[in-house]
């Protein structure tokens, strides 16, 4: 094995190799990222979601370049909403319900417009695709076997947002032995203080839940790892 890539990042360095680490894209779907989605029906103002997709891009480009398995996820529902528990679909009082007709489509179901990733990041050919019902990624999919077979042990986590399916995630990898990094500025929240707050609490207590670095540092390990 050669040696592992550093990257600068909270608590301490994180190391990792290419050939056993995913890039996971967590739900950049336009119903989180775009008006007239979910996201907007819950109110939020999904403009703050919106400054992740550049960063993104960049670590989606360098992450293909250097070879490493690149996974996306998106959350939705059947068509007949038989794997949405009633619990988080009466939940609250959104301008529309899971399964009502938006502008984008059904909110939240697979197969509509809305449910499917931004066209910035869209999924290239090969490139794993978990749908999922709930917050975290690893509950009631693949995800956990398809890394198995792929020899896959590090986990470098992006997307939106932050709190809620990113943290989710975060702790259900952590739980089954994955090492994750988290990119500060290509995961979003709706919340200035849900973001500051989430990413501090992954890395504290010596990483309880992984580790937390910037974009910028963890492309300049990839580069120098090209270098060599
Ligand atoms: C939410 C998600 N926020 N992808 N989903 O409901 O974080």
């Amino acid at each position: 094995m050669s040696d592992p890539l550093l990257v600068e990042a909270e608590p301490y360095a994180y190391a990792f190799d290419p050939a056993h680490t995913a890039l996971l894209i967590i739900d950049m779907q336009r119903d989180f990222v775009e008006p007239g989605g979910f996201g907007e029906t819950l109110g939020n103002d999904v403009s703050l979601l919106q400054r992740v997709v550049p960063p993104l891009r960049d670590v989606l480009d360098a992450t293909r370049l250097a070879g490493m398995t690149v996974i996306h996820t998106r959350e939705g529902h059947l068509p007949d909403l038989s794997d949405c528990p009633p619990a988080k679909l009466n939940r609250g009082t959104p301008s529309l319900r899971i399964g009502d007709q938006g502008p984008k489509g059904r909110i939240l179901i697979r197969g509509e417009y809305g449910h499917d990733i931004v066209d910035e990041l869209a999924p290239a050919e090969g490139e794993l695709i978990i749908d999922k019902p709930g917050k975290g990624a690893f509950y009631a999919t693949d995800l956990h076997r398809e890394l198995r077979d792929r020899d896959v042990h590090r986990l470098v986590v992006t997307g939106v947002t932050t709190e809620v399916c990113v943290h989710t995630t975060v702790r259900e990898a952590n739980d089954r032995g994955y090492e994750c990094l988290v990119l500060s500025d290509c995961v979003g929240s709706y919340f200035a203080e849900f973001q500051r707050h989430g990413l501090a609490m992954i890395a504290a207590q010596g990483g309880i839940f992984g580790w937390v670095a910037s974009s910028g540092h963890y492309l300049k390990a990839l580069e120098t790892g090209s270098r060599r």
